[in-house]
């Protein structure tokens, strides 16, 4: 993309609105505009990266044998009457009467909805195991929406829906969820630390939210230090097998690591005291197992082995996908901008070109885009005529992990500087070089790029 053809708003002053620096930047860097509180515009920026973390969530649910769909935003207020929660779920739902007087709602999630498409299609046991998701908008009207996308009334969200026959399958489910979204979650460059938590209006006992700390976070967590130790990183996981999944789980949550809901001061103490922490974190996904607690009433039952009618054994597992670029950006930031991992950036790397209308800078400039383009890679080239400083301090706003930089003085000894956003580290290389050191550094997320087979059999539909 040639940023004199692209729509970036940036900002110069911090908008007096945002409390926090994750809102504070996507504001300045032109990724979204509020529209109502807690409602946003997601500018093309913005856009760009909700469109990436889509995909790694797709990846990675598909890899975990999931199966997407797409179910409306908008439901009937009969269904959520059966299970019960139409009346439960309080003044967080929208509640909407269309032109014949029919109740509807705005879905803040989808149990019912879900469970409703399956007792309508599947009687057997041998249709199970099942695992259906989707990504789609949620609308809860939150008494206090704040922080941008960290807290909004109108926010994305991957909801997946597991129906099994027995209460060990749906925990095998539950298990194959905490691996692959932490899988997730470290694609994206964080830690989210699964943590134990209370169920809300969701219901079941069984449930682990995910946090990634941080001061501006919302939940007060407690947690034994060793735990930000594990990481899940390059292992082979065979997400059939009962015994691996159970192995991963138990390694995550063996150590005590809770949110303030479940905290319990006497086992916490039993923590050696150099090892306690309590600290803030944000709750990017949640975890649940339970039961029978929509089949039961929604009479989804299927036939099983015996040939007698059982209600089947639910969970329901979410990930807070526009909460995520919040929650990224609390992690990873400088005074400058955003810095963001190289596995979500909205382009793979800049090009400034100091010296606009130079006719060897330009040509040089025009030569990177073209190579890195024909090679995959995503640049954002800054061609207009805005002078150098402001060339870089739009790069650092938006936060792209790498940026070249041609200028007639360099071309001059057949060099453009290649530069680190995380440590500000320069080096000077020919520009063949540069584009072969960029491919080299994107190729584990882009595995095309190392000539391996990308993601053989299971490749999702890309977005970009
Ligand atoms: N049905 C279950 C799982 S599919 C469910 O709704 N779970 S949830 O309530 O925990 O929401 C899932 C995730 O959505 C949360 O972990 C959080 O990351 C995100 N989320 C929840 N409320 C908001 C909100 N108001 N703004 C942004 N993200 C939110």
């Amino acid at each position: 993309m040639r940023l004199s053809r692209y729509f970036l708003p940036v900002l110069k002053e911090n908008p007096s609105e945002a409390q926090i620096v994750s809102h504070r930047l996507m504001l300045r860097a032109g990724m979204i505009k509020q529209a109502q509180a807690g409602i946003y515009s997601w500018l093309p920026l913005g856009f760009k990266v909700l469109r990436k973390l889509e995909n790694i969530v797709h990846e990675e649910q598909i890899r975990a044998g999931h199966i997407p769909m797409l179910m409306p935003t908008l439901q009937s207020a009969d269904l959520w009457r059966e299970s019960g929660r139409y009346d439960d779920y309080g003044e967080e739902m929208l509640r909407i009467t269309d032109r014949h007087g029919r109740d509807m709602l705005f879905g803040p999630t989808n149990e019912e909805l879900i469970t409703d498409i399956f007792r309508g299609h599947v009687s057997s046991y041998k249709d199970l195991p099942l695992t259906l998701y989707h990504i789609q908008w949620k609308f809860r009207d939150e008494i206090r929406p704040r922080f941008g996308v960290m807290r909004g009334r109108e926010f994305l969200m991957k909801d997946g829906y597991n129906f099994d026959l027995t209460k060990e399958d749906a925990l095998h489910s539950y298990n194959r969820h905490l691996v692959s979204y932490i899988r997730t979650y470290e694609r994206m460059g964080l830690q989210a630390i699964p943590m134990r938590a209370d169920s809300g209006p969701i219901g079941g006992d069984d449930t682990h939210e995910f946090l990634v700390l941080a001061e501006t976070g919302e939940s007060e967590v407690f947690y034994d230090s060793k735990v930000t130790d594990i990481r899940l990183g390059e292992r082979e996981i065979n997400y059939d097998s009962v015994e691996q999944c159970r192995a991963v789980m138990e390694e995550f949550t063996s150590l005590y690591a809770r949110t303030d809901e479940t905290h319990d001061e006497a086992v916490f103490n039993q923590i050696p005291e150099e090892r306690r922490r309590s600290a803030r974190g944000i709750e990017v996904g949640q975890i649940f197992y339970f039961g029978t607690k929509y089949s039961d009433p929604m009479g989804a039952t299927v036939q099983g082995p015996d040939g007698k009618p059982v209600p089947v054994h639910m969970g329901s597992h979410g990930i807070g996908v526009s909460r995520l670029i919040g929650a990224i950006i609390e992690a990873s930031h400088d005074d400058k901008g955003i810095i963001w991992p190289e596995g979500v950036t909205p382009f793979h790397c800049g090009i400034v070109n100091l010296k606009q209308g130079d006719a060897e800078a330009d040509a040089a400039c025009d030569q990177l885009y073209a190579a890195l383009t024909a090679i995959g890679l995503e640049p954002l080239y800054d061609d207009t005529n805005e002078r150098a400083g402001g060339k870089f301090a739009t790069m650092d706003l938006i936060g792209l992990p790498w940026r070249i930089t041609v200028g007639p003085r360099g071309l001059k000894n057949g060099v453009v500087e290649l530069t680190s956003r995380k440590t500000g580290e320069s080096v000077e290389l020919s520009p063949e070089e540069a584009v072969k050191k960029v491919a080299e550094i994107y190729a584990p997320h882009h595995p095309h790029l190392a000539r391996e087979e990308p993601m053989a059999g299971r490749s999702f539909h890309t977005w970009l």
